[in-house]
């Protein structure tokens, strides 16, 4: 007997708008029980019903605010309370930030992103980066920052600064969340996303994998990320960097095909949304990371440095987007 679900069985909801998706744990979960060439091929039929299968959109990463955060988020670097190597910093002048958002654009980046370690921005913090925004927007190139959870009229401000994305993840379920994160709420990282929404801020959401949380989590990761209204517009899918001195540090990694499965999971569930292979691509091969393009991931962070980990420098990603066909947008 073969328990494997037929792919017909799942087709319905690809031809639907994304707006009109409306997934379930279960439906997601079958999918990541496909055959794996069986799940790739619809992610691929999918993807190419939404995009140029050879295009891959790039945007670079800075942090602008380094370390010292309060929060206890099990997998990061950059919390206070663990015992990590990452050296706290003060919020960089605007200058640094422009001379790195040009070496960005000058690399052939689209998008700059800016992330700070806060539990979410002060006022005073706030009109800084709003300048950041204007000024790197400014070299013409789309701009997205990570704050943490915002306050009442704080979107509105970086909306008035010209923010065009911002990144807060989803990060895991929200039954698997509390074994993470206790410091906040999954709830509340829900509430800020519908405030950059209403702000009218393009929303840029994703998680991360291979955190010792279940297939069932991850399927349910992927269900309130596609059934938010509308789905983000960009899915950053990090693999867990593990970092010596949080408490994830020696989480078995996660098999790569699952990575790959996750993938997919998000392109067939979010078909019109840039699904982003994220963290965790400098320990990928070249062959996994195609096969992760393969599964309808069309964007990639670009540069040397992701915030405090490293990432794949630029010139071999150029290599490697030769090597494959692929080309930026
Ligand atoms: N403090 C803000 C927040 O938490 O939203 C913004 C910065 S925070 C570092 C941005 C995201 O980086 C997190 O939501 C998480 O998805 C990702 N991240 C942090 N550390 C990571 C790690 N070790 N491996 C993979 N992703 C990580
Ligand atoms: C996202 O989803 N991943 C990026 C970005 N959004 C801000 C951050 C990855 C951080 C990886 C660990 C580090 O460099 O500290
Ligand atoms: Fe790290 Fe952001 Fe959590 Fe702070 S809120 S510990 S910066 S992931």
């Amino acid at each position: 007997m073969n328990a494997i679900p037929q792919a017909t069985t799942l087709t319905r909801k690809d031809t639907e708008p994304a707006r009109a998706a409306r997934w379930t744990v279960n439906e997601v979960e079958a999918l990541y029980q496909l055959p794996l060439m069986d799940l790739i091929f619809r992610a691929q039929q999918v993807h190419r019903e939404n995009f140029d299968a050879n295009e891959i959109q790039r945007s670079t990463l800075l942090s602008v605010k380094t370390g010292g955060c309060s929060e206890d988020c099990g997998y990061c670097s950059q919390a206070a309370r663990y015992n990590t190597e990452t050296e706290r910093e003060a919020l960089l002048p605007l200058d640094e930030v422009l001379a790195a958002a040009q070496a960005a654009k000058d690399k052939g980046a689209s998008r700059f992103c800016m992330g700070a370690a806060w539990r979410g921005p002060k006022d005073k913090d706030l009109a800084k980066v709003s300048e950041m925004i204007r000024a790197v927007k400014g070299l013409g190139l789309q701009t997205c920052v990570t704050l943490g959870m915002l306050k009442d009229g704080q979107a509105s401000e970086l909306k008035e600064a010209g923010l065009d994305y911002y990144n807060h993840n989803l990060d895991t379920d929200a039954s698997f969340y509390g074994q993470v994160i206790t410091t906040h709420k999954h709830a509340d990282r829900i509430d800020t996303l519908g405030q950059v929404r209403e702000a009218g801020i393009k929303v840029c959401s994703g998680g991360i994998i291979g955190m010792g949380e279940s297939r069932r989590n991850r399927a349910a990761l992927i269900v309130q990320l596609a059934n938010l209204n509308p789905p983000p517009e960009s899915v950053p899918i990090n693999n867990l960097v593990p970092i010596p001195g949080t408490p994830l540090a020696d989480v078995a990694p996660i098999d790569s095909f699952e990575f790959v499965r996750t993938i997919a999971a998000a392109r067939i569930t979010m078909p019109q949304s840039f699904v982003r292979l994220s963290a965790g691509r400098q320990a990928m091969s070249e062959e996994l990371q195609a096969l992760c393009f393969l599964a309808g991931a069309n964007s990639i962070f670009y540069g040397d440095k992701l915030l405090t980990t490293g990432n794949p420098e630029a010139d071999r990603d150029e290599a490697l987007f030769d090597k494959l066909g692929l080309r930026p947008i």
